[in-house]
């Protein structure tokens, strides 16, 4: 097992996505995340040991090669397809029953962002526990946040950030979402945030990862 782990997160980190990608070169005809991904849920492996074990493992390994300009960006857009083909498999096993919902969360990555890995995960865990998702996308300026929810007063915002300089943008938005209605309830996370600067700009809630949300959610709306 810990071997298919590995050769799964060699996948992620060097973007092979399934055995037709011809991408890299040097792994052609080899099989890729999707393929490795579904072997090990047939394995009866679950998709949080996937994620934590594998997935994750892989990015990070492209993280800190993106940092250190070993790799560029196309390098890490192959990792982030890989990273899609997996994770297209782990939503069914996240997924709850749709009719028993507890309430409903708006999501997106905020403006000027287009990282969207993170956001997805947090999209999909939440809905997995029972929520109604609304998936706003990447670049998601204040208007649209305050749009949506406009049209589900009960729900709950969630922003996601990757980038230092968008985090200034989730501190306008969080603020013009309040300033349109102070009872509307912010959620923030993703990889710079921490739980001072949360505070700082008055939103509700910091979670390092998506399980932390899906608690803040649980113990203030279900
Ligand atoms: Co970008 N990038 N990137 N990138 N990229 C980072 C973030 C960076 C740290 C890399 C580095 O230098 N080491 C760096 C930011 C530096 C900084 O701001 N201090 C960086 C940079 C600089 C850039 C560009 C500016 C590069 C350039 O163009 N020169 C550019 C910006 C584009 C833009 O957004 N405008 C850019 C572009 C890209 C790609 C498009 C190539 C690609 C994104 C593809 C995609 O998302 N579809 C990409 C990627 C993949 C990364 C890294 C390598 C991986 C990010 C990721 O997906 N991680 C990243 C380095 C790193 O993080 N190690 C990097 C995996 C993911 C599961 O984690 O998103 O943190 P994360 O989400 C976690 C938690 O944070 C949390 O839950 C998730 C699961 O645990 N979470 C929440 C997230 N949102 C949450 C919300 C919540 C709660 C929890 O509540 C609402």
């Amino acid at each position: 097992m810990e071997k298919l782990f590995e050769q799964l997160a060699y996948c992620i980190e060097f973007g092979k996505i399934n055995k037709q990608s011809p991408y890299p070169p040097n792994m052609k005809d080899q099989e890729g995340a999707g393929e490795l991904t579904g072997q090990l849920l047939d394995q009866g492996v679950s998709a949080d040991d996937i994620l934590q074990k594998a997935l994750i493992v892989g990015m990070e390994r492209v993280g800190v090669k993106f940092r250190e300009n070993k790799v560029f960006v196309p390098q890490v857009l192959m990792s982030a397809k890989a990273m899609d083909a997996a994770m297209i498999q782990l939503k069914p096993h996240f997924a709850n029953n749709p009719g028993s919902q507890k309430g409903t969360f708006i999501i997106g990555t905020v403006e000027g962002d287009l990282h969207d890995i993170g956001k997805n995960l947090v999209s999909m865990m939440v809905e997995g526990n029972g929520y109604e998702v609304i998936d706003l996308g990447t670049n998601v300026k204040a208007e649209v946040f305050i749009e949506a929810a406009e049209k589900n007063p009960k729900a709950v915002i969630g922003l996601s950030a990757l980038l230092t300089t968008t985090m200034n943008n989730m501190e306008k938005i969080t603020i013009a979402i309040k300033k349109h209605n102070k009872n509307t309830t912010v959620c923030v996370g993703g990889a710079p945030v921490n739980q001072e600067f949360c505070e700082r700009i008055g939103a509700d809630n910091y979670s390092p990862d998506p399980q932390g949300t899906v608690e803040f959610l649980n113990r203030t709306v279900a």
